[in-house]
């Protein structure tokens, strides 16, 4: 291919990569995940960096050797002790400088030329365990490297360590590595010896992924000394010179870049795939609660017309009895005649009380007795509402529980602040949950006479529906016995003052009787009237809790819905791109 063409689209596919990349981060800023960011916006930046190299290997390896040989100058510290305790970037610039960036990361300039096209970062041994940071940083360059150096002391390239590290680079990253025995002479009296050693090398390699890798024995202690015939850095030169040096290294660099890129990527599918999966689940988990408050909502109506029937029932029965003892007592009196008034009277509770007596005893029995039966039976219909209540919020908080055990999403790296944020919502959920499911059991005690809805208060514990149960009681018996025992007054003047006993006594009985039925009506009014609104309150509280979570998941499906879509383009034009790049440029694949 003609120089300039090739120059020109090779500008292109870069101006490509930029855009593409730009794309990239702006996923990663959407994503919300600052390391991520941070992380693409370094990708970008470097594109336009020179190759680079990274050199990678144990502790005494004869990494530094191996860099000074290269650059036939003494630049990285060299000793018998752990030495390198930095990462050293080595750069080109005009004049020689050391700038500390920070305690574990240097970068040294010289103006050496190779340096115009190939950048070197020497890295402190991987089995350095001293410091955890160098292993972190050297980490760090791994996914902006274009080239990884493994190095291996060549009389022992066995080393676990150094082994799993290559793990990681290739099998994380896909990153192109190239192997080197160092310290050849060491072995130049054994050429079996080092034969073995570096079929091995290439056996290990073999077994993680890497099918032909590149190997070459040096010595950089001949290189140093003098002895380039033998040290074997001659051929490592011109391998670079073939592969890694101007257009080729542009077309490297590109490649590595959209294959980094492409790697992001697919972190960030398999992260959205786990969101979604975690959203759908949530979903599902809301829906199942939605569900459960429709059921047990008109679970709870059932229950309060029960509680209507057993209470009214309750009512009439007393009701009944006592208007059979009216109309005994009124039987009597009517025998007596109209001047009954004044004398005394003979009935069940006492031979000798007067009709005023009787009148006064009777309202009195009645006020009592129909309190009695209405607070014993509405008493024990509220509790078993409460019951049916409390029910309903055990069920949710084990629900809750459920879907906050091994969530989906807590094992991804790229959404670990979705996943915090998730659990936090849960947290506040369950912790409101948990407070109604607290009183199970303890509070459920029989009501006392003092308080008799204390307790209930207690079991439905918060809530706006307390104050409308704890008023029913209250608001039932005010004003309602006037109803009853008023009419039943002006019913028993009646028959005081008016005409034949015996049409008086009816008179009394059906007024008593539209008495009793009038107020049965309303106190069955007021019982729904109370109740009704607590049930329905009650669903709308816990819902009213759900309402961040819900917002919570509203823009779950909207961020993902986005961000996969962002994730598909971005992914398909890389794609594009690396196909072009390989087609355009077959040869170049580093061998
Ligand atoms: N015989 C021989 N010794 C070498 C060669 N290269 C390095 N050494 C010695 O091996 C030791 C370690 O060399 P370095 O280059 O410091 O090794 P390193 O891998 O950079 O070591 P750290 O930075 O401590 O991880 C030093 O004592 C070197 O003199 C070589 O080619 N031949
Ligand atoms: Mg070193």
């Amino acid at each position: 291919m003609n120089d300039q063409i090739f120059d020109q689209q090779l500008q292109y596919y870069r101006t490509d990569l930029a855009t593409h990349l730009k794309a990239l981060q702006d996923i990663s800023i959407a994503v919300g995940n600052k390391e991520l960011t941070d992380w693409v916006s370094e990708l970008r930046m470097r594109t336009t960096d020179p190759f680079m190299f990274v050199v990678v290997g144990e502790v005494k390896a004869g990494k530094s050797s191996f860099i000074n040989a290269l650059l036939s100058r003494d630049i990285c510290k060299v000793a018998p002790d752990p030495c390198t305790d930095t990462v050293q970037q080595i750069v080109y610039g005009e004049k020689e400088s050391t700038h500390v960036l920070n305690e574990h990361l240097k970068k040294i300039t010289l103006p050496i030329d190779i340096l115009k096209e190939l950048a070197i970062v020497d890295t402190p041994g991987t089995n350095n365990v001293t410091i955890k940071e160098h292993q972190e940083i050297t980490e760090h360059f791994i996914p902006h490297s274009d080239l990884i150096i493994f190095v291996f002391p060549c009389i022992n390239p066995y080393q676990e360590s150094a082994w799993k590290f290559l793990s990681y680079i290739h099998q994380e990253w896909h990153k192109k590595v190239i192997f080197i025995l160092q310290q050849a002479d060491l072995l130049a009296a054994s050429p079996e010896g080092l034969n073995i050693n570096l079929n091995n090398v290439v056996r290990e390699a073999q077994k993680r992924g890497i099918d032909n890798p590149r190997t070459f024995c040096v010595s950089a202690k001949d290189e140093l000394a003098g002895q380039t015939d033998k040290s074997g850095f001659h051929l490592i030169r011109a391998y670079i010179q073939e592969n890694i040096t101007g257009s080729n290294a542009v077309v490297l660099k590109l490649h590595n870049g959209v294959k980094t890129a492409l790697h992001i990527l697919e972190q960030l599918q398999k992260g959205l795939q786990t969101r979604q999966g975690q959203l759908e689940a949530d979903q599902a988990f809301r829906l199942e609660v939605k569900q459960l408050l429709v059921q047990r909502e008109q679970h709870s109506i059932n229950e309060v017309d029960r509680v209507i029937n057993y209470t009214l029932e309750g009512y009439h029965k007393v009701a009944k009895d006592l208007e059979q003892e009216m109309s005994e007592e009124l039987g009597l009196f009517s025998l007596l005649g109209r001047t009954i008034k004044n004398l005394p009277l003979i009935n069940k509770l006492s031979n000798t009380k007067s009709f005023n007596e009787w009148l006064e005893d009777f309202k009195n029995r009645l006020q009592k007795e129909l309190t009695h039966v209405l607070q014993e039976r509405l008493n024990s219909g509220i509790f078993d509402v409460a019951h049916n209540v409390q029910q309903m919020v055990a069920q949710i908080e084990l629900k809750i529980q459920v879907t906050q055990k091994n969530p989906l999403i807590n094992n991804d790296t790229v959404f670990t602040h979705i996943a915090e944020k998730r659990n936090g919502i849960l947290g506040e959920l369950k912790e409101y949950f948990n407070i109604f499911v607290k009183n199970d059991g303890k509070h459920m005690q029989p009501m006392t006479d003092n308080n008799p809805l204390w307790n209930i208060v207690a079991v439905l514990a918060t809530g706006g529906g307390v104050t409308a149960v704890g008023g029913i009681l209250a608001t039932l018996s005010q004003g309602i016995w006037l109803d009853v025992t008023g009419g039943l007054v002006v019913a028993l003047g009646l028959v005081v003052v008016g005409g034949g006993a015996q049409w008086s006594k009816h008179q009394v009985i059906t007024e008593y009787n539209e008495n009793i039925q009038r107020t049965s009506e309303e106190l069955k009014r007021r019982i729904h009237e109370h109740l009704r609104p607590y049930i329905q309150n009650l669903k709308f509280d816990v819902d009213k809790h759900f309402l961040k979570f819900d917002a919570y998941l509203a823009n779950e499906a909207k961020d993902i819905a986005q961000l996969t879509t962002q994730q598909q383009q971005t992914q398909q034009a890389l794609e594009v791109l690396k196909n072009r790049l390989q087609n355009d440029y077959p040869n170049l694949a580093l061998e």
